[in-house]
């Protein structure tokens, strides 16, 4: 067993900045390699079921990682994505709707010495909030338009709380974003405005052109203040929900995979009521806590049958209408 001990967190430099970089969390071999090989081994499973169906006509099996991704997903569309992803989508969810929750990315959710970052920041009662992804891009010159999306491609500005329901404004949420490799400025590691989290929750538009599609906030109201953070593999970057943020593109070769998780007190609402949270450290009561991760697999399955029954599967996930002053510019 690898002795990593865990970093002191630097609460003063978080106040002041609205974000910071812990490094040395995570045992590469230990913590990180097991979940890539969970991944590699589901990627195996979808091409072989891609190809019996017709939905991939090559394995890309030659191929490095990141060139084999994007080959495969180039071939089977932006929806295959899905497959990976460990939270479900805001619209369409049908019992068919996939979802990845493996037994490696629960131990990465629970790693111990994650948590006892997360317990320097928000103390020992802390809930995994369920607003979660993993983004695994490949470069992005091997990708069409269609893949202009956060999960593998770039991210526009943003702050968490503004692309959460406003019933978790006062909720001590902390973002945890963790690469799985290196993550560089070549790569598209994250970017953010320091101090920008003491300003309160900026006004997000949709987007309006083909360029530009997603919810965002609107340069002018940004400023361009903004840093690279590059983070080394074994490190996490921890943002203030009111921090902006977003990524830069991929224009390496390599792969640029990320987990975004965020953790918060236990008892305070997450912002997105119908995705399931639950207990990941309690030192008042250990036994609330949730170690299975069959059990939090079969808790994601739920909330999946509860939206494909809801209208259309669809969920409100923010506030915003677009009709704001500042969206019509
Ligand atoms: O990794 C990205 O591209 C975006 C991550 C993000 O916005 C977050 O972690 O909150
Ligand atoms: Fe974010």
């Amino acid at each position: 067993m690898a002795t990593v001990t865990t970093p002191k967190v630097d609460l003063e430099k978080f106040n002041r900045d609205g974000y910071l970089i812990v490094e040395g969390i995570f045992d590469p071999a230990e913590d990180l390699d097991p979940v890539v090989a969970e991944y590699t081994d589901l990627l195996e499973r979808l091409t072989d079921e891609f190809l019996a169906s017709g939905r991939i006509s090559r394995d890309y099996r030659e191929l490095p990682f990141a060139q084999r991704l994007a080959g495969f997903l180039q071939e089977a569309g932006p929806t295959a994505f899905q497959h990976f992803d460990i939270s479900l989508p805001f619209n369409g969810v049908t019992e068919a709707t996939p979802i990845h929750t493996g037994p490696q990315v629960f131990g990465l959710l629970r790693n111990r010495r994650l948590l006892d970052v997360i317990e320097q920041f928000i103390g020992g009662e802390i809930l995994s909030n369920p607003i979660q992804h993993v983004r695994i891009k490949p470069p992005s010159r091997l990708l069409g338009k269609e893949f202009r999306n956060t999960l593998v491609g770039q991210t526009d500005w943003h702050q968490d709380q503004g692309v959460a329901l406003p019933e978790m404004d006062e909720t001590d949420v902390l973002t945890c974003w963790m690469p799985i490799f290196d993550a560089t400025v070549e790569n598209g590691c994250l970017c953010a405005v320091p101090g920008s989290h003491t300003q309160g929750l900026a006004t997000h538009c949709p987007g309006k052109s083909e360029d530009r599609k997603g919810l965002h906030i609107p340069d002018e109201i940004r400023g361009d203040t903004w840093v690279p953070l590059p983070i080394p593999r074994g490190g996490a970057l921890f943002l203030h929900r009111r921090t902006m943020h977003a990524s830069l593109d991929n224009a390496s070769d390599g792969i640029r995979w990320s987990y975004d998780l965020r953790y918060q007190p236990v008892g305070q609402p997450t912002g997105r009521p119908w995705f399931p949270a639950f207990v990941a450290r309690s030192r008042s009561a250990p036994d609330t806590e949730l170690t299975d991760w069959t059990v939090w697999g079969a808790k994601w399955l739920e909330a999946r049958t509860l939206l494909a029954e809801h209208t259309g599967g669809k969920i409100k996930t923010n506030r915003w209408t677009g009709e704001e002053a500042v969206c019509a510019a």
